[in-house]
């Protein structure tokens, strides 16, 4: 195992990382921007490293600063967390190439998955199933591009192979629209993401968003953690995931999970990943692949039992899985709300001072957050600001458990979605269960929220 690993990242899952590291007996080295100083986990820390100004660009995506501090620390592995630099192949790179292990898959398997047109490609070959469409890349040619979008049926969308997480993608309805639509996804690719090559896909009316967990060791050794419904989305922000996903049948997800675990077999993928996918009328498409840990992990380790941050520090270090798919035994039912400073119906960012701060507790709560009373939420990053999870026997009894969490918890001096998510709670779709990606938009709409 590792005596040393730095953790690349901020916030709540900076946090987790440290909380992980020392379960398992191992420093972490926190690094930190000058507005991020005063976060709890670099308090905590044994050592910490400021590594640049407030900006990003700066400090949390700058390479050679992360690097730098690797090697003044005598680190011997980097933790990427989520965002930043986690899904980025040439960083990856250059931390092997520094002498460190990156915890997470290899820079191939990154690169692969972030093309989706290739990540697609490679998922058809592995037997999971896609998304009908264009078969790769779409040429120039517009009889072709035409002929294609017909034989798929409309209406179609158009999403750039550099994108995902719902940057550079066009819906299209008509024959009349397709050929432009293809030239401006093509444009605003070529300078989003310095790469225009788009594809094309039947566009899914009214799917759920669904994704399955796995880990996997360098052995070819792999599982599947279940599935998480993260449907309840806005802007393509998840605000609530919860684990099980309510009323899809056990052995169609049982058979997606084989199809996933077999994938990663095939393609040698190493560490914690996600496989997202569509699911419309009883069947499942596959849609994009995450390379790294995920801000709804929680759901799936309170479900599971398996810690996934330390699994994921373990398999990078070399040691095999410690379960077998027959070992993984799923109980229970668990929900996340994602807690942003941000007003709760304009949704506009809200950071600054947090002058009270009442995180709850009790049977079944877990609160991952860095935040504490008189703490100021730097105006530079993302509004996430924590997360609560509750597990419970059943779905009833999990929603029961967030309803007095987010009663008993108390932040003043900024605004966060806290009310929002009182509300949800008890709303009787959502209680219900199996709502699509549209719910949560079209209740906001209906709410004048
Ligand atoms: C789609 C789709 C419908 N049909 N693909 C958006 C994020 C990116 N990961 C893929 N996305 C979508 N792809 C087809 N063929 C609808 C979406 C989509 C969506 C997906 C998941 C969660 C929220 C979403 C919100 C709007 C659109």
């Amino acid at each position: 195992m590792f005596k040393k690993i730095l953790v690349a990242n901020r916030g709540e899952i900076a946090l987790r990382v440290q909380r992980a590291c020392r379960e398992m007996g191992v420093t972490a080295v926190m690094v930190y921007s000058e507005a991020d100083r005063d976060a709890k986990y670099v308090k905590l820390a044994e050592e910490a490293v400021c590594i640049g100004p407030a900006p990003s660009a700066l400090s949390y995506l700058n390479m050679p600063a992360i690097i730098s501090a690797a090697e003044v620390t005598d680190a011997e592995a980097i933790h990427p967390g989520y965002g930043f630099l986690s899904e980025n192949a040439a960083f990856a790179e250059r931390v092997e190439k520094s002498g460190f292990q990156f915890i997470g898959p290899t820079p191939e398997s990154i690169r692969i998955m972030g093309d989706k047109v290739s990540a697609k490609a490679a998922m058809i070959r592995a037997g999971v199933p896609c998304v009908p469409g264009s078969e790769g890349e779409l040429g120039e040619d517009p009889t072709i591009n035409k002929r294609i979008a017909k034989a798929i049926g409309y209406p179609v969308i158009i999403k750039a192979a550099g994108g995902g997480g719902g940057r550079g993608m066009r819906v299209v309805h008509t024959e009349a629209a397709l050929i432009n639509a293809i030239q401006m996804t093509k444009a605003e690719a070529g300078a989003a993401f310095n790469n225009p090559a788009v594809y094309m896909e039947k566009f899914l009316q009214n799917p759920r968003h669904i994704e399955i967990q796995i880990l996997a060791d360098k052995f070819k050794n792999a599982v599947y953690l279940g599935e998480r419904d993260c449907s309840m989305q806005r802007r393509h922000q998840k605000v609530i995931e919860e684990a099980p996903a309510p009323g899809i049948p056990r052995k169609l997800i049982e058979r997606i999970g084989e199809r996933c675990v077999a994938a990663c077999k095939k393609i040698g993928y190493r560490g914690a990943g996600t496989f997202e996918f569509l699911y419309e009328n009883g069947e499942f498409y596959f849609i994009e692949m995450n390379t790294r840990v995920q801000v709804e992990h929680p759901v799936t380790e309170l479900i599971s039992g398996v810690d996934i941050v330390k699994t994921q520090i373990m398999v990078a270090a070399g040691e095999k899985l410690p379960f077998t798919q027959r070992d993984i035994v799923l109980r229970g039912h668990a929900i996340e709300c994602r807690v942003n400073a941000e007003d709760p119906y304009k949704f506009t960012p809200s950071p600054g001072r947090i002058t009270t701060w009442h995180a709850p507790g009790g049977p079944g709560i877990r609160v991952d957050s860095h935040a504490y009373a008189n703490y100021f939420v730097p105006p530079n990053y993302d509004s996430m600001i924590g997360k609560i999870i509750a597990h419970g026997d059943t779905r009833e009894q999990a929603i029961a458990r967030m309803r007095t969490a987010l009663l008993e918890t108390a932040i003043e001096g900024i605004k966060t979605n806290v009310p929002l998510h009182r509300e949800v709670m008890v709303d009787a779709r959502f209680q219900e269960g199996g709502t699509n990606i549209h719910y949560l938009e079209e209740w906001l709409a209906a709410h004048n929220r």
